[in-house]
């Protein structure tokens, strides 16, 4: 029958490197399995998202004549392995080779290195040409440096593509206009109702089925507004383009209560699922910035993001794996607190991040960098159980992508490899950049004693907890010489309050 041509869950794009020399008479085989579906406990909307993406991305492709074999979550005989689904699969087919496209995981890569031995055939594992930047360019890029920095990699990408460059230079001038991009959103900035998508008959099974089978999962299932076919996506990315872009940047760290979604893209379940491509969504914020449609700051802001730092998060994961999950370079062994998962907590920054995530599986970058991240960071938490708790609560995350943002970005336990100094900052940053702080039960103006701030403390806690690691930090010098001056009095009795407040909290397990 020639090659079984296997399309993995995030693979979901019509030009797939495994799909790109189909022929008549081939299989192209897709298999919902436990496995991927359990290895965390994915937030039901993640599910039924991918699920759902999955049968309408099958459809397609029969639809364009393609001979499509897909195995459902509860088909009989269903082994629940990538692994058993494609021993099964070859079994029906008796193919002569195996296709498939690499994986985003290393997981996953480590299993499809199995299947030669495995099942006597050859398996072709393509590069997925999905990135603006291979692995292999990537590691070239890296070679030598001493340490990893984003702005320095993204001017390269600038360069190699051309986005938003002009006679080799970046347009504009300036290769960076993140010191605009900083603005507390004012209380009268009108605020875009966003774009979704009633399920169709095929997306309300999926629902139904996940339900029953993955209800208890943290996050709430309904109302499921998600684009499940590459149609609704680029529908959300014009609405996007449309109605967001033009002020993306101005707002891009602003947090407001009640509006989880803001001006961002709300387009990572799409990108990483394969329904849009990095670079028609580059290509179009850059059209709107030529078209006069969105000012620079927005566009290069936003282009960043996907050229920049998703690419190089991308390029560390595959650098790094798969030691890289291993380190803890500041020595965290707290307990994820319970509150992760119940959202129980007085500390309203929180709750409403974490009910954000409940109710979309989405938090924006903000939100999770400086809130629900920042606390893990200063509480000093296990990486491995706030990695578990990020990869399974948001529709876009996977290994790849969620690992180097909360391993390397938040909780520093990659020892600064790709940030010069760990993201860790008091309630005051919260509090210029969003609402929270007015309906907290806590002061975020008091630092220390009965209802003040946590963040407070924990800050100054955190920077004293690690001063063996972090007081030779360059980027940290100031603040070290303001700790100097605190006496160790009252340095003692910071770490005091934070400890003893850390201490009281519940653990999840
Ligand atoms: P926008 O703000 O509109 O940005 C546009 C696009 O840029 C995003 O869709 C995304 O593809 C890309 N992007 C922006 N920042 C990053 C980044 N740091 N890393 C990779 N891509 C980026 N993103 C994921 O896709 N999956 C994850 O599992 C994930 N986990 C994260 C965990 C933490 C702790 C942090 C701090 C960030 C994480 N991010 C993750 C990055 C970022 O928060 C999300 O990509 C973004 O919030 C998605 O929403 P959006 O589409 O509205 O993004
Ligand atoms: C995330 C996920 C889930 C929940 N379920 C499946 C599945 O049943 N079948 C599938 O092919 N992929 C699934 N995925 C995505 C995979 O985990 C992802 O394709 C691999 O980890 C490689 O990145
Ligand atoms: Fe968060 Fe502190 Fe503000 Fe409360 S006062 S919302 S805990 S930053």
């Amino acid at each position: 029958m020639g090659s079984l041509r296997f399309v993995l869950g995030d693979q979901l794009s019509h030009g797939l490197s495994s799909l790109a020399d189909w022929r008549a008479g081939e299989t192209v085989l897709m298999v919902e399995v436990t496995e991927e579906a359990s290895y965390v406990p994915h937030h039901p909307q993640k599910i039924a998202f991918l699920f759902s993406a999955m049968r309408h991305f099958a459809e397609e492709l029969r639809g364009r004549g393609m001979t499509v074999d897909y195995v459902e979550l509860h088909a009989p005989g269903n082994t629940g392995s990538f692994t058993g689904e494609l021993g099964r699969a070859v079994a029906r087919h008796g193919p002569d080779a195996v296709v498939v496209t690499e994986p985003g995981e290393w997981r996953v890569l480590d299993m499809i290195e199995g299947w030669s031995a495995a099942f006597g055939l050859p398996v072709e594992i393509r590069a997925d040409d999905r990135f603006f930047c291979t692995r292999f360019a990537f590691a070239r890029w890296a070679a030598d440096r001493k340490s990893l920095r984003m702005e320095y990699f993204y001017r390269a990408m600038r360069e190699s593509t051309g986005l938003l460059m002009e006679a080799g230079e970046p347009v504009g001038q300036k290769w960076n206009f993140d010191t605009d991009n900083r603005r507390p959103l004012p209380g009268d900035q009108p605020v875009p109702v966003r774009l979704r998508f009633e399920p169709d008959a095929t997306t309300r099974t999926v629902i139904e089925m996940v339900r029953r089978r993955f209800g208890n999962n943290f996050g709430d299932l309904e109302p499921f507004g998600w684009a499940v076919t590459r149609a609704q996506a680029c529908a959300a990315l014009d609405h996007f383009i449309t109605d967001c872009l033009p002020v993306f940047g101005d707002y891009q760290d602003a947090m407001k209560t009640g509006e989880g979604f803001l001006f961002h893209g709300v387009i990572s379940p799409y990108l990483n699922a394969g329904l849009l491509t990095a670079e028609e969504v580059c290509r179009r914020a850059e059209d709107a910035y030529r078209a006069g449609l969105a000012p620079l700051n927005a566009v290069e802001g936003f282009i960043r993001q996907i050229l920049g730092w998703r690419e190089f998060i991308r390029g560390v994961y595959w650098l790094k794996m798969p030691d890289y999950e291993t380190t803890n370079a500041l020595n965290a062994t707290r307990p994820l607190p319970a509150f992760y998962w119940t959202g129980d907590t007085e500390m309203n920054c929180l709750r409403q991040a974490i009910g954000d995530t409940r109710r979309h599986a989405y938090a924006h970058h903000i939100q999770r960098l400086m809130v629900t991240g920042n606390f893990a960071l200063l509480a000093g938490i296990r990486p491995a159980e706030i990695e578990e708790w990020y990869l399974a609560v948001y529709a876009d995350a996977y290994d790849w992508v969620e690992l180097p943002n909360v391993h390397g970005m938040v909780m520093f336990a990659d020892g600064g490899l790709m940030s010069s100094k760990p993201y860790a900052a008091g309630g005051n940053y919260i509090n210029r950049m969003s609402d929270y702080c007015g309906d907290c039960a806590y002061d975020v103006n008091k630092k220390s004693g009965e209802g003040a701030c946590p963040f407070n403390f924990m800050y100054w806690a955190f920077l004293i907890d690690n001063a063996e690691t972090l007081s030779r930090n360059h980027r940290l010098l100031n603040a070290y010489r303001t700790l100097e001056r605190f006496g160790p009095k009252r340095r003692a009795a910071i770490q005091a309050e934070a400890h003893a407040f850390l201490d009281g909290l519940p653990a999840a397990y």
